[in-house]
């Protein structure tokens, strides 16, 4: 199941590019999806919010948590 997630700060695809790589690193079977436009991450697998969050802000990016 996926699950939806606010980052801010994203900017370009390197930044898409790094929050990707963070929380791949954090969670290996995860697939991740970035909507560079709605600043909005997707990852698809078994993945707690805390991971996510932890991975999003050492990438030096603010977690906005769960996408409405
Ligand atoms: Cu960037």
């Amino acid at each position: 199941m996926a699950d939806a997630y606010k980052v801010d700060g994203m900017t370009c695809s390197g930044c898409a590019r790094s929050v990707s790589n963070a929380i791949t690193r954090a969670a290996p079977d995860a697939a991740v999806t970035v909507d560079l436009a709605t600043g909005t991450v997707l990852v698809d697998g078994d993945v707690p919010a805390e991971v996510v969050r932890q991975a999003v802000e050492a990438a030096g990016f603010d977690f906005g948590g769960p996408a409405a």
